[in-house]
């Protein structure tokens, strides 16, 4: 591996990867899961309990664009006439207001609307890769997957929320398909902090049967090191 990074306090054990072929996927930093209004809220859950991955998901952007990583932001949101949301996903949770249905921040969970846009700290870039994804899963009915084999990644770092739901979900599927991924724990975020808490320990266990888990600042000591 050429220009190798070492992550030596990766858990469960040192994670290498090379900059060219290792991209950061952002799973879902919209606002129709971080602010008031948005799904997350309709759900009844408190969008407060992710308020502090914003800013370090900035950071991380930060550090992956001076590395010259490839950035892909995933986005769950439905085509405006629902044809892709299965009519279960439509009824889970027996909403008032629910899924294509107008809300405070426009039709929730559907494209174009403000509550599927990007929070400004995680906004991409015009350079950068936006998947728009029907399901929890990334991969699942999107291109995804012939994106990165086209472009030779082999290594994915992820972040954004939610870290039980569309983290994990995205990651599974990833790790099934051969990608090595690391899972950066201080920018993923969930409704219920002990749900984060084990999903990464789920990851992690058995060797790594997911992946690896690093925060931020292992990731940046180890690009920052000098070459071994
Ligand atoms: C959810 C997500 N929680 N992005 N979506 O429905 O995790």
């Amino acid at each position: 591996m050429s220009s190798c990074i070492e992550v030596a306090a990766a858990r469960p054990y040192p994670y290498r990867f090379a900059p060219a072929s290792t991209a950061l996927v952002v799973i879902d930093m919209q606002r129709d899961f971080l602010e008031r209004g948005g799904f997350g809220d309709m759900l009844g859950n408190d969008v407060g309990q992710l308020a502090a991955v914003a800013p370090r998901c900035a950071q991380l952007l930060a550090w992956a664009r001076r590395l010259e990583l490839r950035i892909i932001h995933t986005q769950e949101a439905h085509a405006k006439d629902l044809a892709d949301c299965p009519p279960s996903k439509r009824a889970r949770g027996g909403l008032a207001t629910g899924i294509g249905d107008a809300g405070p921040l426009g039709r929730i969970l559907v494209e174009g609307e403000p509550g599927s846009d990007f929070v400004a700290e995680a906004a991409p870039l015009a350079r950068e890769t936006v998947i728009r994804k029907p399901g929890k899963g990334a991969f699942y009915a999107t291109n995804l997957e012939h994106q990165l084999r086209c472009a030779g990644i082999t290594h994915l770092l992820f972040a954004g929320v939610t870290t039980e739901v569309c983290v994990q979900t995205s990651m599974r599927e990833a790790n099934d398909r051969g990608f090595e991924c690391l899972i950066v724990e201080d920018c993923t975020g969930s409704y219920f902090p002990q749900f984060k808490r084990v999903a990464i320990e789920m990851i992690v266990a058995q060797g790594g049967i997911v992946g690896w888990a690093a925060p931020l600042d292992a990731l940046a000591a180890a690009a920052a090191a000098p070459a071994g």
